[in-house]
């Protein structure tokens, strides 16, 4: 039958202009195959096929206006016509939803059956509290859930408190809930799975690492105190990291892709001494801790561009772990779910500082993490009581805080708070008066518990209730001071762990309670300077030896020598034999992702040729050519584009419908706008990373997207999109981050410019994006004017990038201000990406001359003052298109160094010099960003230069008027340069003086810095 295409509902417009027409009479076509592209004032976006068949005739041609329910084609298919209907979205949804009920289903007997098995078999313990007006009744009610507890399970018991609950509440009490359990385990010492681990050979192990991870410290303090370093988080940590190398943490090899490990900054020392038992480092490079200038030294930090091969993760600026973690595992999911990447069960783990929790970041999308259910990530808090200063949380507790914010974002929250020896203890405690001790000690007196002694804690904590004190009365205190913390014991750890890795449906914190300096001494355990310390004394390196039985003699001991046990000794068969079992060494950065061939030329071809009559903005042509790319097979498949909640105002709301938003359940819901070509469409495979307004997050997506070459070996283009402004000045940190990553992929800053987003105002108008770009070392950056300049320099990034494999990015500004572009001039390819080439020369007069230098949204007003100059003053001009003083200022720093340091060679000539040595008259350069933007190229040009630019604060008008506000519009530029011209002597003052009279400048405004 014969089928007719209409035009579908495209939302708010009329009159849209079709501009690609992609089908052919006669040419067969699949369901969903793009057929015309349309562009309105804002974007662009193809319209798919309905029916699947033969193109009979096509009723549109390129240029014509369209509105909804015109004829594009009509098509011979075998099609109902019926498939015209909206897909029905509702039958998925219904399908899913049955299926996930299942799933629950099951889940919830299965987690039953397990929970049964674990149920304490213990008689209730009445909790002493002085609220507690009838401690038998509190027995009965507690003796009903217990019974519950056994018989149906926790599920069970739950449903019925959550009934309790509402039923009070609804007869008039008011809401009780807690996100808090008791300060006691979450898991009990019958639920503990046991580690298969020989622990006394795997004990002698930790306690080398702990030594030489000291020593290492100690050793590079001794030679230059100047160095610094960190002993305390190590030595509280080193259970948390050894449970996890030797039983948990599977490394990647040919068969499996590898777990995915955030270790915390300042633990470095502690991964550098397991590596030096493991054999991967020797005494030399351990030596080299902190000196790095030389080759092979060890970096303070975890820094994957100073260790490549080494270091997966940076980490040290506290709170960016935590947040790159939770996005790069849900951008594990994201590439599953695309069908990029197999499950394989991998799992990213994030070890953090309990005071690291406190940067906004740390916390601030854990949300997230829940919301995607995020099976996949451990975070592993490690709660040592302290940060540099002093205690976190010292009148309260940072556990049970942790825990309450955990378990209100949805997430499996797994507490070890005590060690072994208080088992007993626990279980002995039937007033219940030690977990009321437990619970109402603060952090500020546990800290100060273990920088004292067993008497003091006898006393102290103990002392509080006649009857805890009992629960003591036949331990000595060196017993009582052998009460360890969880963290420090490697069978609670295990447990945690075990049950942190099968736990299915939501993401996991283990918040382990440790002490900070363990095992330091008096100098450096749980006290509050223990953060610095890097200089261990004689006394205090002979007792860190007799505590973890180093063997060492008192010589060697004082001489800080490193210990390695012989090859063939237990201990070093033993560690090599954990992680052969587990696939092979971490930390390792390894990567053998395919590269992606850069599309042929002529994909980008139609940017090089004139829009005639028609106006666009770069943000336009920027989605134009990422809808041609979306063509390209072997390109289309790795794009990533990600989005913080701006898709309309870029005009990439056409992706939705035709990528789809990804989302981990699909779509639950016909979208309102289900119709509509740019319906809001979510799914399973969807490829928009669409993050909401969350730039934070989106950097986020983007350095996981952008390192996926070497953490699933998948090469991935990341392109992310946003507000200029809201772009580098919002998460500087990430970006710096990003490049120490060596994440690969493109930045946007779109909207930019200080006078080209024009109504915005203040803060959303950015003059210096491009500045702090430039403070990134390999981060490429350009400023295009026209959409040829952003066609050569997107092609050539994905070159450099994706198919050679540079480790650069780049940052690309576009504007949404529109107007025609014009063909792209001859042979300026090389100029556009070294960073200038001339545009235009105009020459009539031959008496003088200057040089205009634009870029980006100013280069079209230095184009037009040369118009002025010209045929009003007879002062000729060569313009200059500069895509980036950035890459200009970077060739003249190599250029000028090499001939500062080769005297007697011959000199070298910066690209700059190359342009304009040779040119007539002095030198005007304008950008829509601060001077200091085209100042940068000031020192590697030998003639007179001077500047224009939007220094100040934004502030909301017309671009016009915003222009002559900063003195950047094509009057002052023309006012300017006839005074530069009669500075340098070339004119008389007078024309310039008569040109600010004419074009009403007032010479009284005060500079805009000002205003
Ligand atoms: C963003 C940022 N701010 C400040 C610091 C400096 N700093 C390094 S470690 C530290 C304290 C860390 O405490 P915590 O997170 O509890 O780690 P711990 O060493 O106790 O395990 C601070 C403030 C940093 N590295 N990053
Ligand atoms: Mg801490």
């Amino acid at each position: 039958m014969s089928l007719k295409l209409l035009i579908p509902d495209i939302g708010d417009f009329d009159n849209v202009e079709i501009i690609e027409i992609l089908v052919k009479k006669g040419q067969k076509i699949n369901k969903n195959d793009p057929v015309v592209t349309l562009e309105s004032d804002k974007s662009s976006v193809e319209v798919p096929s309905n029916y699947e068949g033969e193109v009979e005739s096509v009723s549109v041609k390129i240029g014509d206006k369209v509105s909804k329910g015109d004829l594009i084609l009509t098509l011979s298919s075998n099609e109902e016509k019926n498939n015209e209907k909206i897909p029905p979205v509702t039958e998925k949804i219904i399908q899913e939803a049955e299926s996930s009920i299942q799933k629950t289903k099951d889940k919830i007997e299965t987690e039953d059956k397990k929970t049964q098995s674990k149920i304490l078999k213990d008689e209730v313990k009445i909790v002493v509290n002085n609220k507690d007006i009838d401690p038998l009744e509190t027995k009965d009610w507690l003796d009903s859930i217990s019974a519950v507890l056994e018989k149906d399970g926790k599920h069970r018991a739950q449903f019925l408190i959550k009934e309790l609950i509402e039923h009070s509440y609804k007869a008039g009490s008011d809401l009780v809930l807690s996100r808090t359990t008791p300060y006691i385990n979450t898991i009990s010492p019958e639920a503990e799975t046991k580690s298969s681990g020989d622990q006394n050979i795997e004990r002698r192990i930790r306690s080398l690492i702990r030594w030489n991870a000291a020593a290492m410290v100690v050793r590079a303090n001794k030679k230059f105190p100047e160095l610094g370093g960190h002993i305390g988080t190590f030595a509280s940590a080193a259970t948390l990291y050894d449970v996890g190398m030797n039983h948990f943490w599977r490394a990647k090899n040919n068969k499996f892709s590898g777990d995915l490990i955030y270790f915390q900054g300042h633990s470095a020392p502690g991964i550098y001494a397991r590596a030096f038992l493991e054999g991967r480092l020797n005494e030399k490079q351990l030596d080299s801790f902190r000196q790095e200038v030389k080759k092979g030294g060890l970096s303070s930090y975890p820094h994957p561009w100073l260790m490549p091969h080494f270091w997966q993760f940076p980490t040290v600026s506290m709170g960016l772990g935590p947040m790159l973690a939770i996005y790069q595992a849900r951008f594990m999911k994201y590439l599953i779910n695309r069908g990029l990447i197999k499950d394989e069960g991998r799992k990213v783990w994030a070890f953090l500082g309990d005071g690291e929790m406190d940067e906004p970041e740390s916390l601030g999308a854990i949300g997230l993490a829940a919301r995607e259910k995020l099976d996949n990530l451990i975070f592993v808090v490690n709660c040592n009581l302290q940060r540099l200063d002093g205690p976190v949380r010292g009148n309260g507790k940072i556990i049970q805080e942790l825990e309450g914010i955990f378990r209100g974002g949805g997430w499996n929250v797994i507490k070890v708070i005590w060690g072994s020896y208080w088992d007993s203890l626990l279980a002995n405690d039937k007033s219940g008066h030690l977990v009321k001790i437990m619970n109402e000690t603060v952090d500020g007196e546990y800290q100060a518990f273990k920088a004292r002694d067993g008497l003091y804690v006898r006393e102290k904590f103990f002392g509080k209730y006649p009857q805890a004190l009992e629960l003591v009365s036949s331990m000595s205190d060196k017993d009582i001071w052998r009460l360890n913390r969880g963290g420090h014991d490697p069978h609670k750890v295990y447990a945690a762990y075990d049950e942190a890795v099968k736990n299915t449906g939501s993401p996991t914190v283990v918040i382990a309670k440790t002490i900070k300096g363990y095992g330091m001494g008096k100098t450096g355990e749980s006290v509050n300077t223990t953060h610095q310390q890097k200089k261990l004394d004689v006394d205090d390196l002979l007792y860190y030896r007799d505590r973890f039985d180093v063997p060492l003699s008192d010589e060697q001991v004082r001489n800080v020598e490193y210990f390695k046990p012989d090859e063939n000794s237990e201990e070093i068969k033993y560690i090599k034999q954990r992680r052969i079992e587990l696939g092979g060494f971490i930390p390792e950065r390894t990567y053998y992702s395919k590269p992606i061939k850069a599309p042929s030329e002529d994909i980008f071809d139609f940017m090089k040729k004139s829009t005639g009559e028609k106006e666009m903005s770069t943000t336009m042509a920027l989605v134009r050519m990422l809808t041609n790319l979306l063509r390209d097979k072997n390109v289309a498949p790795k794009l990533v584009p990600i989005i913080p909640d701006e898709a309309r105002t870029f005009g990439m709301e056409g992706f939705f419908k035709k990528i789809g938003i990804y989302a981990h359940e699909g779509q639950k819901y016909e979208p309102e706008d289900a119709a509509q070509l740019s319906s809001y469409r979510e799914e399973k495979s969807g490829q928009v990373l669409e993050e909401g307004i969350n730039e934070a997050g989106s950097m986020s997506s983007w350095i996981a997207a952008g390192t996926s070459y070497t953490n699933h070996d998948v090469e991935m283009i990341p392109i992310y999109i946003f507000y200029s402004m809201f772009g580098f000045q919002r998460t500087g940190d990430f970006a710096w981050a990003a490049g120490d990553s060596q994440a690969r992929g493109f930045l946007i800053g779109a909207t930019a410019g200080r006078t080209t987003l024009a109504g915005e105002g203040l803060q959303h108008q950015d003059g210096h994006s491009h500045l702090i770009a430039s403070t990134i070392p390999n981060c490429v950056s350009y400023d295009p004017t026209f959409h040829y300049e952003l066609a050569v320099i997107f092609r050539e990034g994905l070159k450099r990038m994706h198919e050679k494999n540079e480790n650069i990015f780049y940052y690309i500004t576009t504007m949404n201000e529109n107007y025609s572009h014009p063909e792209m001039p001859k042979n300026c390819e090389e100029g556009i990406l070294k960073g200038m080439y001339k545009i235009k020369d105009c020459s009539r007069y031959k008496k003088n001359k200057i040089q205009l230098l634009g870029s980006g949204a100013i280069l079209r007003e230095m184009m037009a003052a040369a118009e002025i100059l010209q045929n009003d003053y007879q002062i000729d001009s060569e313009v200059w298109s500069v895509t980036s003083f950035n890459e200009l200022r970077k060739n003249g720093l190599e250029i000028e160094r090499y001939n500062l340091l080769n005297p007697e060679k011959e000199k070298r000539i910066s690209y700059v010099e190359k342009c304009l040595g040779k040119t007539e008259g002095p030198i005007l350069a304008a950008s829509d960003y601060m001077r200091m933007n085209s100042d940068q190229i000031r020192p590697y040009t030998s003639k007179s230069f001077y500047s224009l630019g939007t220094d100040g604060y934004g502030r909301s008008d017309t671009r016009k008027n915003l222009r002559r506000f900063f003195e950047v519009d094509k009057q002052h530029i023309v006012a300017y340069a006839l005074s530069v011209l009669s500075k340098e002597q070339l004119i008389a003052s007078k024309y310039a003086e008569e040109a600010i009279k004419k074009y009403n400048i007032d010479k009284n405004k005060p500079i805009p810095t000002k205003l």
